[in-house]
């Protein structure tokens, strides 16, 4: 049978015998899940190879811990990295259907907040493109992150439920799992330890493989669910107590029911705590139990696995993997520290104070008394092998996740070269002392699978018509595109690329959002969790500046801009709420006004999510970039812009550095203080009453907010933001305004020519392939996990 007919053939038989639908029946997701089924049919063979492959060759293993995992959809990415798109798209079309309707109809699987969980989605797709043998391990939440709708301009979260529908991708297996524990005491039996839980969970493994690019390899994400022990309590239902019988199911259940909100703040709740615990217990337990089936001498564990801590969330590992060795397996202590050490490794994603990880130990005590004793005894260790008065794991009562990361970790990574070197010299510094070999730096990357190739097809067309598909798993291939920049017919066609992707954005604001933008005027996007170190409020500041210099002058020749915002803030994080009702407020006054709405316009659609993002990128001129320098640790967003040839208007923070450096600072919009300066600016008292002194369109617009211009009139509506920021101001908005106000006419002016433009724009793809997640693996796999790429 040709190719074709056969993946017909596959997709018919789902929808029949699997999903039970006869086709004049079938809705589209009958069909998507029928797709998604044939696809999944076709990632079964290279899986069970690569872990055969691994298996036979006695190959390293990586294991990657994260919370989150923000893997969005999955159809595209595997009908693309397994080379079916043609047959797909036809079978589809044969069948009455569009694929992209098909593809669209897959829920976003939000099972991360951010950054966070995004890395970690496109580390797996490159740890599988490259051949790295690797799990990743995590929650399967029952709700990933909330839905964001606005009311009134304001934010409304309501439950998000990925799992209505069935989940094409998965297997449940339920061979695998794992009883974890909570609570109870501690007990001496025979000369050791034996912790006794008084409540008992199990931890039930479901599998999506994840396949890479020409589906060569394919590694597993291994998602935790929590269960009960026990069903129902029988005798209480039949005592007709019905809620009460369902009571260990809803509390067991309860720890996989949600994703916690919060996005780099730590919130410090017990439930949070049973989740790290959970599904590090859980992973370790799973980790230990495929060496042991391999090899015999857990000592060699290090030579067989690395383990990597996604933050501080998964740092339970450490006192949990010495309790595994130690307590159940009779190795020494010493012995087993040392071997945990060599093992895990721990990467640092933020220096915000209020993100590091610190729980009571008091908590800790009730909840996992063995781990609270062995952490006091990694302390003792640790201050007997390196003398300090100043490193502790224990301070005012609480544990510091970072500092324990730390201690048990082989190596410790930052995410970008600045974030690394603040990470040296601020929350590390005593500890990098004592192991000045221990902080390495990562710099983030994106998989261009993903964020280029699928999301951008027009420009991937163009891109291949150049100099073919090698870029895809190579991305410095892309430098071959940079003698062709001044060639006009090439400089044309990437050019009319972008006007098609944000014609494509115009209309689907028209259809979404009630607004009409023109496609000329410059797209200027900033899409990133809300937060007041990101400086949204800095950018619809700017906003209202230049709504105010319109008036002044309105019939100077203004730069069309569209500003579009995207993001959700965490449910109580009520400042950045207010950031959210600004925006909104400021959009609504401003494309009512019959006098600038030509030229400036605000656009905030709501629920930001990977697949707008996919949307937004690719559609970009300008990407915002513009948080208060050494706040950011990397960014990743700022990456896959400059990949589809947005120019960046930004601060000297996180990943920003390294961006600016390859793409060259004449490609790109810099403006602002530098981190060092950030904390000398701190020092002068008044510095925002001196900003505001200083620049009277900062004053007006800031006088605008106050007296209502956005409120109906009322002065109080707004209060707390224009309080903050003529204030205390610690994320220093009014001393970086009057340069953002400059960059910003720069970019007016620069962007007016076209040519010169899109010339910048190209040179920015040219020169970011760098930022592939393929060389951010292969930097991990070189100096801290010692692992090989291994070749089916
Ligand atoms: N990040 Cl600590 C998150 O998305 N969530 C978190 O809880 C913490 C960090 C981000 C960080 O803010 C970005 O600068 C990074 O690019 C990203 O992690 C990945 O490293």
């Amino acid at each position: 049978m040709p190719a074709a007919a056969a993946f017909r053939d596959s997709l018919l038989r789902h929808l029949t015998y699997s999903l039970g639908k006869a086709p004049e029946n079938a809705d589209i997701t009958d069909w998507r899940i029928a797709l998604s089924l044939a696809v999944r049919d076709r990632m079964v063979d290279p899986w069970f190879a690569s872990a055969r492959a691994t298996q036979e060759g006695g190959h390293k293993r990586v294991y990657y811990l994260s919370m989150e995992f923000l893997i969005g959809r999955l159809l595209e990415d595997a009908v693309v990295n397994l080379g079916l798109l043609d047959v797909a798209a036809d079978t589809m079309h044969e069948l009455g259907l569009s694929l992209s309707d098909v593809l669209a109809d897959e829920p976003d699987a939000a099972l991360g907040n951010g950054g966070l969980g995004r890395l970690a989605a496109c580390f797996l797709e490159s740890l599988s493109t490259i051949g790295c043998p690797a799990v990743g391990y995590g929650i399967r939440y029952e709700h990933g992150l909330f839905k964001q709708s606005f009311r009134d301009g304001r934010q409304i979260e309501s439950p998000e439920d990925w799992l209505q529908q069935d989940h094409a991708w998965e297997f449940e297996r339920s061979g695998v799992s794992f009883d974890v524990g909570f609570g109870g005491d501690v007990v001496e039996r025979g000369g050791h330890c034996v912790w006794r839980p008084d409540e008992t969970v199990i931890a039930a493994a479901y599998d999506t493989p994840v396949v890479g690019w020409r589906g060569n390899w394919a590694n597993t994400l291994r998602l935790w669910s929590a269960k009960p022990t026990t069903i129902f309590d029988l005798a209480r239902f039949n005592r007709g107590e019905y809620a009460a019988a369902a009571e260990p199911e809803t509390l067991a259940r309860t720890i996989t029911r949600v994703l916690y909100p919060d996005d780099s703040t730590d919130e410090g709740k017990r439930l949070r705590l049973k989740q790290e615990f959970f599904f590090t217990a859980a992973s370790l337990r799973d980790i230990l139990r495929r060496f042991g089936s391999e090899f015999d001498d857990l000592k060699q564990l290090p030579k067989k696995a690395a383990i990597q801590l996604n933050d501080t969330h998964p740092a339970i590992a450490g006192p949990e993997l010495v309790r595994l060795l130690h307590d159940e397996r009779g190795m020494s202590l010493d012995c087993a520290i040392k071997t945990a050490q060599a093992t895990l490794n721990y990467t640092n994603h933020t220096l915000l104070p209020e993100a590091l990880e610190r729980w009571s130990e008091g908590l800790m005590r009730e909840l996992l008394p063995r781990h609270m004793a062995l952490i006091e005894r990694i302390d003792d260790a640790h201050h007997q092998a390196y003398p300090s008065r100043t490193v502790s794991l224990v301070e005012n009562g609480d544990v510091k996740m970072g500092e324990l990361a730390f201690v048990m970790a082989n190596r410790v990574n930052g995410v970008s070269a600045l974030h690394t070197d603040l990470m040296k010299q601020t929350v590390f510094k005593d500890l990098h002392a004592l192991h000045p070999e221990r902080i390495v730096n990562e710099t983030n990357g994106v998989t261009p699978r993903r964020w280029v190739l699928s999301a951008n097809p027009r420009l991937s067309t163009l891109l291949a018509g150049r100099i073919g598909l090698g870029w895809v798993d190579d991305l410095q291939q892309l430098e071959r595109i940079e003698p062709m920049v001044d060639d006009k017919a090439f400089r044309d066609q990437y050019a009319a690329a972008k006007r098609a992707n944000k014609a494509g954005l115009s209309d689907w604001l028209r259809d979404t959002q009630d607004v009409s933008v023109d496609p000329d005027a410059m797209f200027d996007v900033q899409i990133k969790r809300i937060h007041e170190y990101k400086r949204q409020h800095l950018n619809i500041l700017e906003a209202i500046a230049l709504w105010q210099a319109i008036h002044d002058q309105p019939n100077a020749d203004w730069t069309p801009r569209v500003k579009i915002f995207g993001g959700k803030a965490a449910p109580g994080y009520v400042f950045a709420k207010e950031i959210i009702y600004l925006i909104n407020s400021v959009a609504k006054v401003l494309n009512s006004d019959p006098v600038t709405s030509k030229f400036l316009k605000v656009i905030y659609p709501p629920n930001y999510n990977v697949s707008l993002a996919e949307q937004l990128i690719p559609a970009t001129d300008l990407s915002e970039q513009i948080s208060t320098a050494g706040k950011e640790a990397s960014g990743t967003g700022n990456m896959k812009f400059a990949l589809n040839g947005a120019l960046t208007v930004g601060t000297l923070d996180g990943a920003n550095v390294e961006i600016r450096d390859l793409v060259g600072p004449e490609n790109f919009f810099l403006f602002g203080m530098t981190a060092q300066e950030v904390v000398e600016r701190r020092m002068i008292e008044d510095h925002a009453a001196q900003a505001i002194g200083a620049d009277t369109r900062l004053a007006r617009a800031l006088d605008a907010i106050r007296s209502g211009a956005f409120s109906g009139g009322d002065r109080d509506t707004f209060a707390s933001i224009v309080d903050n920021l003529s204030g205390p101001d610690y994320f220093l908005v009014c001393s970086d305004f009057t340069d953002y106000w400059r960059a910003q006419r720069d970019v007016d002016a620069a962007f007016r020519d076209r040519d010169a433009w899109m010339r910048m724009a190209m040179l920015n793809t040219a020169r970011s392939g760098w930022l592939s997640s393929d060389r951010t693996i292969r930097g991990y796999m070189a100096d801290i996990w010692k692992a090989d790429a291994v070749h089916t």
